[in-house]
């Protein structure tokens, strides 16, 4: 992609609206604007980003056996009449009527419209296990929208819904979701610990909320200072071992973490004072054990072993790409702006020319971008004719792990500086040895 060409709105001032570094960031990052309160678009920048985090969100849920669908934003009144959260839900969500006068809503969650689905198609344990998820627009019309995407009202969420026929099948279930959880967060350069949570209009009684500890998070949170070192479980994970993923469950849950609502100050109090960790954290996803909450008063059975019929036993998992893009930058930046975890940048490296139309430099930026683009890497080329001080701030701005500078001097020896984002370690070197550092 070359800038000349993009769609890359960079913002020189700082936001007066922002008041966290991801959000004033992303504003001036041109990754983001506000349409309304909470209501966000996704320009170019962020919308690459934002697509990385979900394409690894979806793999994940792919190795540990969940099955995606689509499900719509709008549902209709009669399906959370039936569970019976229509009324119970409140302000939080948005009530809709169509022309003809019939009660609608934007979908805060999807219990509801899953077990319809269910309940229509499965009748067998035969069956089951069965994990559905999507990655859909949610709306909840909260109080105080704020932090930019970290909490808007219209926000994307990965949630996936179990259905077995047992409470133990079911708390399998939720141990995949616990695994490929830790997996999908390590994967985004960042480190979530699983806590014991409160499970507020979802239901049910075994919830874990994974948090990042970040200084500007919403919740308050406690734990043992060893989840920092604990392993990730390995991409040969076999999801089918009962035992296996229970054993990764208990420990990691071995150690005491808990957010607030859930804090039990004697069990803190009885951890040595120096593993305390008393921090903030953000939310990125939670997952949920909730039984037969849903399937009994929507009649969500199946034909078991016995030949008789039983509820199903539900849990649903949810995480939330556009807060997780925010929270990412929480933890990875510094003062010239975002340094982008590899797996998540918008782009893998960029070219930067520092004379535009001049012989030396366009070769060689030429030979640079054909050769990353044809092994695949997404590279964007800064072909602009800015002054050299503006492109290097644009550049560390926007995170971009590589920088490969070219200028008049250099390019006519056919060689490049390459910069390392998040050291700011330079190097010159062939333009040969720098394609295969990167396509190594
Ligand atoms: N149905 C369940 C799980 S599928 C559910 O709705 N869970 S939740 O309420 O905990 O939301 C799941 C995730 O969505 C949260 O962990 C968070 O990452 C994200 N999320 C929730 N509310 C917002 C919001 N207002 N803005 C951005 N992300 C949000």
């Amino acid at each position: 992609m070359r800038l000349s060409r993009y769609f890359l709105p960079i913002l020189k001032e700082n936001p007066k609206e922002a008041e966290i570094v991801s959000h004033r960031l992303m504003l001036r990052a041109g990754m983001i604007r506000q349409q309304s309160q909470g209501i966000y678009s996704w320009l170019p920048l962020g919308k690459r980003v934002l697509d990385k985090v979900n394409a690894i969100v979806r793999q994940e849920q792919d190795r540990a056996g969940a099955v995606e669908l689509l499900m719509p934003t709008l549902q209709s009144a009669e399906l959370w009449q039936e569970s019976g959260r229509y009324d119970a839900y409140g302000k939080e969500m948005l009530r809709i009527k169509d022309r003809q006068d019939r009660p609608m809503l934007y979908g805060p969650t999807n219990e509801e419209m899953i077990t319809d689905i269910f309940r229509s198609y499965v009748k067998s344990y035969k069956n089951l296990p069965l994990n559905l998820y999507h990655i859909q627009l949610k709306f909840r019309d909260e109080i105080r929208p704020r932090f930019g995407t970290m909490r808007s009202r219209e926000f994307l969420m990965k949630d996936a819904y179990s259905f077995d026929l047992t409470r133990e099948g079911a708390l399998h279930s939720y141990n995949k979701m616990f695994v490929a959880y830790l997996r999908t967060f390590a994967r985004l350069g960042v480190r979530a610990i699983p806590m014991r949570a409160d499970t507020g209009p979802i239901g049910g009684n075994h919830s874990h909320e994974f948090i990042i500890l970040a200084d500007t998070g919403e919740s308050e949170v406690y734990s043992h200072k060893s989840f920092i070192e604990f392993d990730i479980p390995g991409e040969n994970t076999d999801f089918d071992d009962v035992a296996g993923l229970q054993a990764i469950f208990e420990k990691w849950t071995s150690a005491y973490a808990a957010t607030s609502e859930m804090h039990d100050e004697a069990a803190f109090n009885a951890i040595p004072e120096g593993d305390r960790l008393s921090a903030r954290g953000i939310e990125v996803g939670h997952i949920f054990y909730f039984g037969t909450k849903y399937s009994e008063p929507m009649g969500a059975k199946v034909q078991g072993p016995d030949g008789k019929e039983h509820l199903v036993h539900m849990g649903s998992y949810g995480i939330g790409p556009t807060r997780l893009v925010p929270a990412i930058i929480e933890a990875s930046h510094d003062e010239n702006g975002i340094i982008w975890p590899a797996s998540v940048s918008p782009f893998d490296a960029m070219v930067i020319t520092m004379k535009a139309g001049d012989e030396a430099c366009d070769r060689v930026c030429g030979q640079l971008y054909d050769g990353l683009t044809n092994a695949r890497l997404d590279v964007l080329y800064d072909d602009t004719d800015d002054r050299a001080g503006t492109k290097f701030a644009t550049a560390d701005l926007i995170g971009v792990p590589v920088q490969l500078i070219v200028g008049p001097r250099s390019g006519a020896t056919g060689e490049v500086e390459v910069k390392e984002r998040k050291t700011g370690a330079r190097e010159t070197m062939t333009v040969e040895a720098a394609l295969n550092r990167l396509t190594a």
